[in-house]
């Protein structure tokens, strides 16, 4: 036992203050010199989590209350996230679980706390945000009870410490109210009741890696939990690899973590967390042991993928011209890069070599991949998302999540509407009295897919949507997502402003004028549900008369420019996303349109003018 570490997770839902709560810990334990500058949510590091004000990958750091060395991992919130904060829990021997002061326990606060019970993980309930208006402790810490208790926790797991927190001004307290004006009660319940790491320095050494990352001087850093034993730099061990061979390796570099510093350590005993830099090929899930007594440990357990999106070479018409990685030898090996750090994701072969099917855990988790290619140089092509089903006993099963959903009460009607078309079953409805409702269903995870955009038009954006993976049930049969068909253009050309003009009424454009088009590019959402092929290349013909005020009255209504997500979630299962550096193009994937198969929409028409 090692009484001088503590080791924790801080976990919580999407936005509840994982991240700034770990600014203000850092700041008041001293890691920060008196006058230097820091960034607000110093944690999220990388460009995207800067960009979007979200945390994407789980990170380690440490800091010292008196002489104790708390290691914490800041994980994400968002639960297409998930398996980071898997990972992180195998780390440490108690969590910090926030919950905001206002919003309550929501569908991953859920999901974390039940992981972390099942690891039989002591935590520290922090509820943060009490400085909200809106803040509403006493009922929210109720949810909390009743919330451990849906889940089945113990007596002594229901037995948990509670801190009040304002995470952005730095101060917790014990009791709502009392004059406490900085963290001092958090670090007191961390020491005083997350338990201090197993592990006995003189056993059989034990290090497992559950995390990766990249150092610009140092190259690949793996993150590793000393379970037991003492590690001395320069020491000759044995690596125990996934596939089960006994590997020697030498340890020439040793970290231990300190504020966002790493330091040099000459040895490193049972119960730390730290980094390792120098090995050849490490991976996530490997032991390093004993040469001559191993004792690997058990590998990482995470769950499934349970979503899939084709990734493909870029063959429209105008790919090459944008990227610097074009080829499916690029894209192979960037996916097999990924593997590596990414332990929430899996590669397949599809049916092309020029495409690979990937899964992953959801929506916005495969996005952000790539987003990253893309920023990287590449070029590809994105098919639909599709739901992974499985087969159990002869049975089909498609994942089911959690779907909680809050909104003004005048948008009840037309949410039901949505949800039951997309096969939600409504397990709950709660009003706290502010006029909004917060409504929880039960929903297959295909009913997902392009949900969130729908319902955030369907509420004029005043929808809080939250989902989490739940398990599997029985397949339900096709469900019909996009109710409308494309504007697709029917010839290769530049976009004019006098051939949009025209096409306006037919529905919504999602490209401006003088745009490069290729014939197959979709370059709006027809109004109704069959496609339609467009020409937007069109030039007004010149005639000698100038037609009054005709010519200079071509008002464009601005078009929709879709993000990469809200691309993503508006294909169909004949379209893809075409993803360059520079642009975001939606295309049907049978680009002629004589060599493109009829969609059943098309086919219906035709018999219904026919009868
Ligand atoms: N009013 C108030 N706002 C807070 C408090 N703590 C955090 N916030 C704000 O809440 C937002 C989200 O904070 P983050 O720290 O990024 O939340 P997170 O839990 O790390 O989010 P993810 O990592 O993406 O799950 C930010 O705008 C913070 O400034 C608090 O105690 N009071
Ligand atoms: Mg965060």
């Amino acid at each position: 036992m090692n009484n001088k570490i503590r080791n924790i997770a801080i976990i919580a839902h999407v936005d509840h203050g994982k991240t700034t709560l770990v600014d203000t810990m850092l700041r008041q334990s001293g890691i920060f010199r008196a006058n230097e500058a820091v960034v607000e949510r110093v944690m999220d590091s990388n460009d995207l989590e800067r960009e979007r004000g979200i945390t994407i990958l789980a990170k380690n750091t440490a800091l010292f209350f008196h002489d104790t060395k708390i290691n914490i991992v800041d994980t994400p919130g968002h639960s297409d996230f998930g398996g980071e904060v898997e990972r992180a829990l195998r780390m440490v021997d108690g969590v910090v679980l926030l919950v905001d002061a206002s919003e309550g326990p929501l569908p991953q606060t859920r999901y974390v706390l039940q992981k972390a019970l099942a690891a039989k993980l002591p935590p520290v309930v922090v509820l943060n945000k009490i400085d909200r208006p809106d803040a509403r402790p006493e009922e929210v810490l109720n949810e909390i009870y009743d919330l451990f208790i849906d889940l089945d926790a113990t007596e002594d797991q229901l037995d948990f410490p509670i801190v009040y927190t304002n995470a952005r001004a730095g101060v917790a307290h014990r009791k709502i109210g009392d004059d406490s004006r900085d963290l001092l009660p958090l670090f007191e319940a961390i020491v005083a009741n997350i338990p201090p790491p197993t592990g006995d320095p003189a056993g059989v050494l034990q290090l497992q890696v559950t995390n990766l990352d990249y150092s610009e001087f140092l190259g690949r850093l793996a993150i590793c939990r000393v379970f037991n034993g003492t590690l001395n730099r320069g020491e000759e061990v044995g690596i125990s690899k996934l596939d089960g061979r006994l590997l020697s390796t030498k340890i020439t570099k040793l970290f231990t973590f300190r504020g966002l510093e790493r330091d040099e350590a000459e040895t490193v005993v049972a119960g730390d967390i730290v980094a390792i830099a120098g090995v050849e090929g490490i991976q996530i899930g490997e032991t390093l042991t004993s040469l001559e007594t191993p004792a690997p440990l058990e590998p990482l357990i995470i769950d499934e993928p349970t979503l899939a999106m084709i990734f493909s070479v870029n063959s429209s018409p105008l790919s090459g011209r944008e990227g610097n990685y074009v080829t499916s030898r690029d894209l192979r090996d960037r996916l097999a890069k990924e593997l590596l750090t990414n332990v929430s994701i899996r590669v397949e072969d599809a049916d092309t070599p020029e495409s690979f099917r990937v899964l992953g855990r959801g929506e916005l988790q495969l996005a952000i991949l790539i987003e990253t290619m893309r920023r990287e140089g590449f070029e590809l092509m994105v098919g639909k998302p599709e739901i992974v089903v499985r087969t159990e006993n002869g049975k089909k099963l498609e994942p089911v999540e959690r779907l909680v959903i809050d909104i003004p009460e005048s948008f009840i009607g037309i949410i039901m509407e949505t949800i039951g078309s997309r096969r939600g079953e409504m397990l709950k409805m709660s009003n706290h009295g502010s006029g909004r409702v917060r409504l929880d269903f039960k929903i297959p995870s295909r009913g997902l897919i392009g949900l969130r955009s729908q319902l955030l038009t369907d509420t004029r954006g005043t929808a809080l949507i939250h989902s989490i993976f739940e398990g599997w049930m029985a397949y339900g049969g096709d469900m019909a997502l996009r109710p409308t068909g494309a504007l697709v253009a029917d010839r290769p050309g530049i976009s004019t402003a006098y051939a949009l003009w025209g096409l306006q009424e037919r529905g919504e454009l999602f490209i401006g004028p003088v745009i490069e088009v290729y014939e197959g590019m979709i370059v709006g959402e027809n109004s109704r549900e069959q496609d339609m092929e467009v020409n937007v290349t069109k030039e007004k013909k010149l005639t000698n008369m100038r037609s009054s005020s005709a010519d200079e009255a071509i008002r464009l209504i601005p078009h929709r420019q879709l993000s990469l997500e809200q691309a993503i979630e508006f294909i169909a299962d004949d379209e893809f996303v075409e993803i360059t550096p520079k642009s975001i193009r939606l295309r049907k994937k049978v680009l002629q349109y004589n060599k493109r198969p009829r969609r059943w929409q098309e086919i219906r028409a035709s018999q219904e003018a026919a009868n």
